[in-house]
């Protein structure tokens, strides 16, 4: 009995042990951002999709992508990270199912972007186990702004392709924590490092923003590619602040990268 209580109890440490590690890895690498230039559309290549890797220019998803990336692949002996392990890891991150296969196979939706890492295992959705709240998803944004897309604006296929994909999104539900339940010094079950996912009223739309959760003293703040400030900040205010200053927002997902 004694033996099986032990087992359990070094399992447990291992297990609290790997998320204290990413938790810190997640921070440091998203601190490690910090003024980076805020730079839309770096993805927009012209020609065929491909794999772009620009970490010296960052939205505020390719900013979450890139610290997710870095996180996950193992340092080698001399500290350094594998370039090939890295664009592994994004590769698995930005498409679905880890394959491109032209401009619609980019995780475009982040409802459709969770969706595969929940699939994959590289995270996991703690929002639902926090929060009672829920709500039925209604996508159709890209495919009624089809101009705001270079890909889709001259291409009938690939909107076609894009309303398949919010087709097969709309009407699925997911939890959430709506702002006004969230406090400033946060709640306990957020965690540094968590990836936080603003959830809008915008009308087709499931996400508007999205961060790395930091405790800057005992204030839940966001480390985020911020489009006003232009650059990689630690937000000033609290992550409630800015929730509660943007009427498009409802309210946050939060996901944990295993
Ligand atoms: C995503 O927008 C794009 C992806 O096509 C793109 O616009 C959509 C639905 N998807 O591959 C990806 C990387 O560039 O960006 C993001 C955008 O947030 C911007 C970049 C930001 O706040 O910096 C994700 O969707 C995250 O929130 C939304 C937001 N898009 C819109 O508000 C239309």
């Amino acid at each position: 009995m004694k033996q099986r209580f032990l087992i359990s109890l070094a399992m447990l440490l291992m297990s609290f042990a790997s998320y204290a590690q990413i938790e810190t890895k997640m921070v440091s690498h998203a601190l490690s951002f910090l003024d980076v230039p805020y730079v839309a559309n770096t993805l927009e290549m012209d020609g065929e999709e491909e794999l772009v890797i620009n970490c010296d220019e960052v939205d505020c998803t390719t900013f979450v992508e890139y610290v997710m990336a870095l996180a996950k692949t193992p340092q080698e002996a001399n500290g350094d990270i594998s370039e090939t392990a890295f664009a592994e890891n994004l590769m698995k991150i930005r498409y679905r199912n880890g394959k491109i296969d032209g401009y619609t196979s980019r995780l475009h939706y982040v409802s459709d972007w969770i969706n595969n890492g929940l699939r994959n295992g590289m995270i996991e959705d703690i929002t639902a186990a926090n929060s009672p709240y829920s709500t039925t998803l209604k996508l159709n944004y890209m495919t009624t702004h089809p101009n705001n897309y270079k890909q889709l604006a001259n291409s009938p296929e690939n909107v076609a392709t894009m309303k398949k994909i919010e087709n097969s999104l709309t009407g699925s539900e997911y939890h959430f924590l709506p702002k006004e339940k969230l406090g400033h010094n946060g709640n306990l079950w957020i965690k540094n490092g968590d990836i936080i996912c603003f959830t809008t009223n915008i009308a087709g739309l499931d996400v508007s923003h999205m961060g790395i959760a930091f405790y800057a003293d005992s204030k839940l703040t966001l480390i985020h590619a911020s489009s006003t400030e232009k650059k990689v900040v630690v937000s000033k205010i609290s992550l409630a602040q800015m929730l509660q200053s943007n009427d498009n927002v409802v309210g946050i997902r939060v996901l944990r990268v295993k």
